[in-house]
Parts: C-alpha cells; sequence; structure tokens
C-alpha cells in the first residue's frame, strides 16, 4: 500500500520537509543483523514530543500503523514496518538534561545515545550503570522499550530498576508526563514499568528520568581459565557471595575467543576452554582479596589482571567483539535466553548436540551473562529464513524451564514462541492491556504478539 501524499505532506507540516523520507530507506528497514528486512513506507523524524503528539494524532486518525525506531540496534527484528506502515525515529529527541546532584538523577530526551547518558553522568562524578556493547548507538529511549539488560545487570538491575520518571506519547496522540523522579509514590498502576519492555506496542517514549549510582575508585578487571562450565560456575558463585564490589561475570568459550582474535587481531592472553571475564569495582583496592578468595575456591587455572583502561579494554574486547565477529561469518540466527545457572552445564550441551545433530556443517558460538544465567546463542550456517533451527533451540530452552528472551526481547524474531515462556492467560492479559491502550492496534503491529 502506498501512502496518500495528502498524508506525507501532512506529516511534512508538523516536523519539516527535510525530516519525511519516503526513499532510500535502506538502513532504516533492515536490523543490525541484516537477518530481518521491512518495507517501510515512509521515515518521519520529530524533534519535540508536541511534533510526536501530532503525527500519532495523525496517524491514528487515518489508522497508519507506527513503529518506533531508536538506534537500530535491536537483534529481534523489533523495527520492521512493513507495506502501509512508517517508522518513527526518535533520532532528534536527543537532549540531555544536566545532572541533578540532589537527587543523583538525570533526564534526557529518548533519542539521546545510551553512552552520551554515560559521560554525562561521569562529568558529575557518577555512574550510568547500563552498559553493553552496543552503547554508542543504542538510544535510551531504545534501552526502555526493550528493558535492555547488558553486564551489570547482576550489581545493579536491568533498565526496568534505573527509571524514576518518563514521559510517553499513546497511540491517540495524548501525551503523559509522569517526569518527576520520586523515590516514593505509590499511587496505582506503575505505567512506566508497563512501557518499559513493551518493544513500542503500547506507545512512544519521548523522555525518561534514570537514577545514577557513584562511581568508584579502584576497578579491576579479572579474566579466568576454566576447563568446565562447573568450575565457571563455582568460581561466579563464590565471588558473588563475598565482593559487593562485583559488577559483571561474562563468559565465553575458546571457539568465540579465537574467532574474535581472528577477526580483530585481539590477544588471548592464554588457551582455555571456558573464559570468565569479572569487572570489580570500589572505593579500596580489591587485588589481594580477589586473590584470597581464588586461593579459597582452589583455583589453580591460568589468569589475566588489568588495572587500566588500556589493558582492561584488551580484555573486554574478547568478550564485547563476539556479536560483531560471529556476523563476518554469515547471518546468524539469534538466541538471547535464560536458563537457572545450575541448569547452564547441561543447557549449552544440550544446545550444542542439538546443533549438530541437525547439521555438523552450522557453527553454534555461546557466550553472555553467566551471573544471570543468560547465554547467547548464535548459531550461522541456515539460511535466513529457516526457522527450523529457532523452533528446535528454543524448545530446549522451554525443557529447561527458561526464558525465551532475557534481554533482547521477542521483536517479530521469537512472537511464535511466545507462548514458551507464558501462559495462556499471561498472553491474554497483555492482550488486554494492548487493546485497552491502542484499540486500533496501530502501535508497531509486527512486533511481540502474532496476528
Ligand atoms: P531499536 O533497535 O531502534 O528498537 C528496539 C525496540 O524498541 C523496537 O521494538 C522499537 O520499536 C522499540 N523502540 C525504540 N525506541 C523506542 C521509543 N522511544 N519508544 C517506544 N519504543 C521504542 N541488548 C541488551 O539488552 N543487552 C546487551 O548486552 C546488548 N548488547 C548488544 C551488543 C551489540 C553489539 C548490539 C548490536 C546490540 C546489543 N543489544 C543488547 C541489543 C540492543 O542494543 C538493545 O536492545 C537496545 O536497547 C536497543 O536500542 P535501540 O535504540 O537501538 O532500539
Ligand atoms: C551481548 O551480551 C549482547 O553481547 C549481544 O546481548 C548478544 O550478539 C548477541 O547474541
Ligand atoms: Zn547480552
Amino acid at each position: 500500500m502506498t501512502l496518500t501524499q495528502d498524508f506525507v505532506d501532512a506529516l511534512c507540516d508538523i516536523v519539516g520537509i527535510e525530516h519525511v523520507f519516503t526513499d532510500d530507506l535502506g538502513s532504516y528497514a533492515t536490523d543490525w543483523t541484516g537477518r530481518f528486512v521491512g518495507t517501510p513506507s515512509c521515515v518521519v523524524r520529530p524533534a519535540t514530543t508536541d511534533e510526536v503528539s501530532r503525527v500519532m494524532r495523525l496517524c491514528s486518525s487515518l489508522n497508519i500503523a507506527v513503529v518506533p525506531q531508536g538506534g537500530n540496534t535491536g537483534l529481534v527484528g523489533g523495527t520492521l514496518a512493513h507495506d502501509g506502515q512508517i517508522i518513527l525515529s526518535t533520532q532528534r529527541l536527543k537532549w540531555i538534561d544536566e545532572v541533578d546532584e540532589a537527587s543523583q538523577q538525570i533526564s534526557a530526551g529518548a533519542g539521546a545515545i545510551l553512552e552520551s547518558i554515560q559521560d554525562a553522568a561521569k562529568q558529575s562524578g557518577l555512574r550510568y550503570p547500563i552498559d553493553f556493547g552496543a552503547r554508542g548507538s543504542a538510544t535510551i529511549g531504545g534501552t526502555i522499550a526493550t528493558n535492555a539488560g547488558g553486564i551489570n545487570v547482576l550489581r545493579f538491575g536491568s533498565t526496568r530498576q534505573q527509571i524514576v520518571g518518563f514521559e510517553a506519547v499513546l497511540p491517540s496522540g495524548d501525551v503523559i508526563e509522569h517526569m518527576g523522579g520520586l523515590l516514593k509514590d505509590n499511587t496505582g498502576y506503575d505505567l512506566m514499568s508497563l512501557l518499559c519492555g513493551s518493544e513500542g506496542t503500547l506507545g512512544i517514549v519521548t523522555a525518561v528520568r534514570l537514577r545514577l549510582v557513584p562511581v568508584h575508585a579502584k576497578r579491576t578487571t579479572l579474566l579466568l581459565g576454566c576447563q568446565l562450565i562447573e568450575e565457571v560456575i563455582h568460581l561466579v558463585g563464590g565471588f558473588r557471595r563475598d565482593f559487593d564490589s562485583l559488577d559483571s561475570a561474562e563468559m565465553f568459550f575458546d571457539d568465540g575467543a579465537q574467532l574474535v582474535s581472528a577477526t580483530f587481531d585481539v590477544v588471548i592472553p592464554f588457551q582455555s576452554k571456558a573464559y570468565i571475564l569479572l569487572d570489580f569495582s570500589a572505593d579500596a583496592d580489591q587485588t589481594l582479596s580477589i586473590h584470597e578468595c581464588l586461593k579459597r575456591m582452589n583455583f589453580s587455572g591460568p589468569s589475566a589482571v588489568a588495572e587500566d583502561e588500556i589493558n582492561r579494554t584488551k580484555l573486554w574486547r574478547l568478550r564485547e567483539e563476539h556479536t560483531a565477529a560471529i556476523s563476518t561469518r554469515g547471518v546468524p540466527h539469534k538466541f538471547d535466553v535464560t536458563v537457572a545457572v545450575s541448569d547452564l552445564p547441561e543447557f549449552i550441551d544440550a544446545v550444542r548436540r542439538r546443533v549438530f545433530e541437525t547439521n555438523a556443517d552450522w557453527s553454534v558460538f555461546v557466550f553472555g551473562h553467566a551471573a544471570d544465567g543468560n547465554m547467547h546463542v548464535n548459531v550461522v550456517g541456515p539460511s535466513v529464513n529457516d526457522e527450523s533451527i529457532d523452533e528446535i533451540v528454543l524448545r530446549v530452552v522451554a525443557d529447561f524451564n527458561g526464558s525465551i528472551s532475557a534481554e533482547h526481547g521477542i521483536g517479530s524474531a521469537k512472537k511464535k514462541w511466545l507462548s514458551l515462556s507464558r501462559s495462556q492467560i499471561e498472553i491474554e492479559t497483555m492482550k488486554a492491556i494492548k487493546r485497552a491502550i491502542d484499540p486500533k492496534g496501530l502501535m508497531n503491529p509486527n512486533a511481540l504478539f502474532e496476528s
């Protein structure tokens, strides 16, 4: 379906002709992985909440579906728009307020880049703790819409735990503004939490207010080599018990490390079957107590420590470049799942075995956030549209009573399998909420639920 010229002209009246595109939409149409490609009819880039509201009123009056898009770094085909649907890009809503030092909070527009928020916090001696590899492109609105996790969830929680205020435009064009940042506010339903993780299906987040945490003077990064996943779990458990200062506990394997090393020329300090990357931040030096803890746990494997930025980056690249390195091998089928930490050895073994049995020529890379039980399984080999491996891997997750989405969301990639992690009554309740807020079904109709 093509949109009428009258509609496009009306969009131009709201945001300016230079912010409405109908041609060359490639970079908005294709997701980060290259697996999911949409056919949007138009992209509109409002600069203010009022413009977002007017665009939504217009679309609502004409029953035109709207797909919000931030940095387009999502990995589940969540920003796909099809014929007759438009993409509303939040890129221009990128203002960032000064840090409110009394409350240790910061407000920003939905299009502000995650790393810019982290930098603004740093300038006030504070820290925004949500962090992950796409920090330089992901928008704060996108992180709210997906309830993004990342490397510091273990200590600080996911995005939902950081939001203390929000502003959103509903499908009708009405604006909800609740940016007060009050820490205690028991006045009915928590709409902020509802919008968080709703993947653009309930409304457009236009602004957020976030809590910040103190920065600690000493940061220590430790890479340990293990032979067994059981050993990884034992060590992570020991560090979690003894160190409040543990920010991250990431796991990867020799195949992923070798691939990153070969692709980006990153040095692997020692060879091992499995690796744990731990980050500690505290006011006092942690090195001695870390070594004592390793002794108590009878750890005798190889290790590398980094205490300055250059060496820390070298170690972290081994973990963070997995996503980019895997993409150089083909278009991956990505699974972002959680199982109980104690089930990780058996789960990882089962997934690898099932992929191998399906096609011995395919590659499977496993890595992720060990303390959260959140593993990223990437399969390279199956064709883009072949969903048989998706079915196989997600059913293994269900067999372990896991979640088919730990942090990336359902998007269009996993909506077929939502019932593996949510009961029918839960799905019906979610759909009832969707109908109440978006009766015409105009907000991101391609994500989360099957139509
Ligand atoms: P987009 O991709 O543009 O959109 C994602 C979803 O949010 C879509 O459904 C979209 O419709 C909706 N949306 C976007 N903005 C808004 C808005 N303002 N209002 C309403 N809905 C909106 N994710 C993690 O959780 N943890 C990780 O560790 C992690 N690491 C990553 C590493 C790499 C290298 C890459 C490429 C991605 C990674 N991601 C990770 C995934 C991704 O970066 C996050 O999901 C991020 O939150 C998406 O932000 P975005 O602005 O790019 O959103
Ligand atoms: C990470 O933890 C991201 O690095 C991306 O969530 C995971 O590429 C992936 O599958
Ligand atoms: Zn992740």
